[in-house]
């Protein structure tokens, strides 16, 4: 079997860890909708286990769940086309991770940066599953065979991993059941900066919550933010190769390029040489035009959060219709007895 056997299918996850903001719209959120408008399967998942490497209050771990699929929706993916569920109601993801961590070996995840940047100097008190998250990040994306994960750059490092383990399995026991996935990392905005600081990326943990735009923030917030947002005293340069050594002028031409689906060349010719007093209320209007209508469709569903889980429980049961008999044929694979009508 080659890489072309696979049926086209796209995965990807977000973390219900609160906070959702546009760097998760312009990497992820937005993206996911154009592969769902595309006429690929899609599916889509809040990663409710992959938070809770990190304490989360029940109660609030539980609100971010629903606010998170209620910023899909409201980001244009319908429950209908695309398959949206919660990570822990499809057991699948947790089986196959336990295989993963057999396939996987220690040295690669040690190299990974963002346990290291999550660890932090206390690693030795992180939890084991925020050190094993890339082996459980493999098993979402493989247990649907997914061919093509939509992506931020962050998530690149672990779509490396994935292959490797895809390879390894398929290696050690001569078959070519997983795909090699591709990342898919495109667009202007494939890394959004922080408002507060061009050399850190837009993160829900920020201390600053004017670091990020949230996609719950009202026009309001969403104009005082841009404001706000740091630059330096130049005018915006002629051409892109200006941006070059200006990371917060570089951020918010790509933040524009992205949200008006213009490359930065484009925006360069429309925007070139303005003072950030002129760019910033373009980009405010432009940003409170894209984003407000997203905080208002996520207020209104958030409304009813019983529609909500009733989407997730739709969306978990067509998902374990794909998982479980991938995952069946792992354990086949692997010498594992079990039922063998697949
Ligand atoms: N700043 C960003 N620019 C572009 N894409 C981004 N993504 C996250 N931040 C940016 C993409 O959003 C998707 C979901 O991310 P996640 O919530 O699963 O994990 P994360 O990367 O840990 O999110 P944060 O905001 O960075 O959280 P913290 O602060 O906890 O580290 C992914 O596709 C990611 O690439």
């Amino acid at each position: 079997m080659t890489e072309a056997a696979f049926t086209p299918r796209v995965f990807s996850g977000i973390q219900p860890s609160g906070n959702l903001h546009l760097g998760n719209y312009l990497g992820a959120l937005k993206r996911f909708a154009e592969a769902q408008n595309q006429g690929v399967q899609t599916l889509y998942c809040m990663v409710d286990l992959h938070a809770i490497t990190v304490w989360q209050e029940p109660a609030d771990l539980r609100h971010a769940t629903r606010e998170l699929a209620a910023g899909f929706i409201a980001s244009g993916l319908d429950p209908a086309r695309s398959i949206l569920f919660n990570q822990s109601q499809v057991a699948e993801h947790t089986q196959l991770a336990w295989v993963f961590n057999c396939v996987a070996r220690m040295g690669w995840m040690q190299r990974m940066t963002q346990f290291k940047d999550k660890a932090g100097k206390n690693a030795q008190n992180a939890s084991l599953g925020l050190f094993a998250y890339p082996a459980l990040m493999a098993a979402d994306i493989l247990a649907y065979h997914a061919t093509h994960v939509p992506v931020g750059e962050d998530q690149k490092q672990h779509l490396e991993l994935t292959r490797d383990i895809a390879i390894k399995f398929n290696n050690d026991f001569g078959v070519d059941f997983f795909p090699i996935t591709e990342p898919v990392i495109e667009g202007a905005a494939t890394r959004v900066m922080s408002l507060r600081d061009g050399a850190k990326k837009m993160s829900k943990s920020d201390p600053s919550d004017m670091s990020r735009i949230n996609l719950t923030d009202d026009a309001d917030a969403i104009a005082k933010k841009i404001r706000k947002a740091k630059t330096d005293p130049e005018p915006l340069p002629s051409e892109a190769k200006g941006l070059e050594e200006r990371p917060e002028a570089r951020n918010l031409v790509n933040i524009y390029a992205a949200l008006a689906d213009k490359s930065v060349d484009q925006v360069m010719a429309e925007a070139g040489g303005k003072p950030f007093s002129e760019f910033k209320p373009m980009l405010a209007d432009l940003a409170v035009d894209k984003i407000a209508p997203i905080s208002t469709e996520m207020s209104r569903l958030m409304q009813d959060v019983t529609e909500i889980d009733r989407i997730l429980a739709n969306g978990a049961d067509r998902a374990r219709a794909i998982a479980a008999p991938i995952l069946r044929q792992t354990y086949d694979i692997m010498g594992m007895v079990g039922p063998r009508e697949l």
